[in-house]
């Protein structure tokens, strides 16, 4: 027990399929006995976790009766309760079934739409049932490999329907619930509509119930297009809209790794938990912290938990190593926001009048130019912190 030693406060979830990842892979079977979900309810309670979440076939097998579905509930929610843990994230798998090859809402074919849309409000009743306030979609076989299958606006179309038709569902049902979209750019598929978080925030513009619709932006999915995790989490942060986020670490220009959170790029873990907690100033985020990330392959039951624990207590150390640098003076200094009394007011909310003081100011831009800007002093100062010899 330590000063990184997790406890519920922090807010830390697993997906059932994340340390239940049984280590199978596209060149391999499984190399972990499968766990029942009952057991790592109790082992992800022990190493300090707040909550698990889960895709509906990840506790209730597809295909199972009305009767087997409720006892297995019964069943969980007990070890819910006996460990202290809950559920603040459902989902659906809309793509290990092969009914779902050629994706779900975005088939060509409508029976599959309305068994993807079936089997969608079967799974959010699931998960409201076990007390899940935010709704995640991954829309992992909603893409192509022969782009010549369908217009790729009619994929865009058909998933608005379903997602206004699920939001309505969730209104009638009076269910109280948050939906958050995840983008990935390729992977099972070709590629995947919807790429980046980006995508995704537009996209929730063009909804009938956008206010009830977020992203859950994951650091693997855009690291793969190439594209700062941190500046998306940031613009997600900027509008309301980060409603759950998915931290894992990832290797640039690899398939989706999924790996421990923090064990690979350090700077920008360093960089997305000072975002999320505020340290720098701003609103810090409040949401479940989910690991959607998994054991190395070569790892036995206890190499999985000593993953869940080092996912936790990175996150920890990152933290406090944030709070750290943000108090930093040099730091502050060097960060210190500039203000200019006089342009300040003529920067926003255009009017004539600014625009002609605007005009007026005297600003000379081969002066400015000259300006240096200390950020080799600010990278080498967050260096130091991160390799501990600050701070
Ligand atoms: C993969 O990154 C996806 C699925 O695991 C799941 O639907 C979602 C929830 O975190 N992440
Ligand atoms: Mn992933
Ligand atoms: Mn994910």
């Amino acid at each position: 027990m330590d000063a990184y030693t997790p406890n519920k406060s922090d807010r830390f979830t697993f997906g059932l399929w994340t340390v239940g990842n049984p280590g199978r892979d596209p060149f391999g079977p499984e190399t972990r006995v499968p766990m029942r979900p009952t057991y790592i309810v109790q082992k992800l309670a022990e190493c300090g976790a707040y909550g698990v979440n889960l895709h509906d076939n990840d506790l209730i097998p597809f295909g199972a009766s009305a009767a087997q579905r409720d006892s297995i509930v019964r069943e969980f929610k007990g070890a819910l309760e006996d460990n202290g843990m809950v559920v603040p994230m459902a989902t659906t798998n809309l793509f290990s079934h092969p009914v779902f090859k050629d994706g779900s809402f975005s088939s060509n074919d409508p029976k599959v739409r309305a068994f993807a849309l079936r089997k969608t409000m079967d799974a959010i009743d699931l998960g409201v049932e076990l007390g899940a306030k935010i709704y995640v979609f991954w829309g992992g076989r909603e893409g192509t490999e022969a782009d010549a299958c369908r217009d790729p606006r009619s994929a865009i179309a058909r998933t608005r329907d379903a997602m206004d038709y699920l939001c309505e569902y969730v209104k009638d049902q009076r269910y109280e619930l948050r939906f958050a979209l995840e983008a990935k750019p390729n992977e099972p598929r070709g590629d995947i509509y919807f790429p980046t978080t980006g995508h995704m925030l537009h996209f929730i513009s063009t909804l009938a119930h956008p206010e009830m619709v977020g992203v859950n932006p994951e650091v693997a999915h855009e690291n793969m297009s190439g594209l700062s995790f941190v500046h998306a989490v940031a613009q997600a942060m900027e509008c309301a809209k980060l409603f759950h986020i998915d931290l894992n670490a990832q290797k640039i220009g690899r398939y989706d790794q999924d790996l421990r959170f923090g064990s690979e790029d350090v700077r920008q873990a360093f960089l997305l938990v000072r975002l999320l907690e505020g340290t720098l100033g701003g609103a810090p985020y409040t949401g479940p912290l989910h690991f959607d990330s998994h054991a190395y392959r070569t790892e036995d039951e206890a190499g999985v938990w000593d993953f869940a624990r080092g996912s936790m207590r990175t996150y920890k150390i990152l933290k406090a190593k944030a709070k750290r640098f943000d108090a930093d003076p040099e730091v502050r200094a060097l960060i210190a926001e500039q203000k200019d009394a006089a342009l300040d007011p003529l920067l926003s909310g255009y009017t004539r009048e600014k625009s002609a003081k605007l005009r007026g100011a005297v600003l000379d831009p081969e002066e400015l130019g000259r300006k240096g800007l200390s950020y080799e002093k600010l990278d080498q100062l967050m260096m130091e912190h991160l390799l501990g010899v600050r701070g």
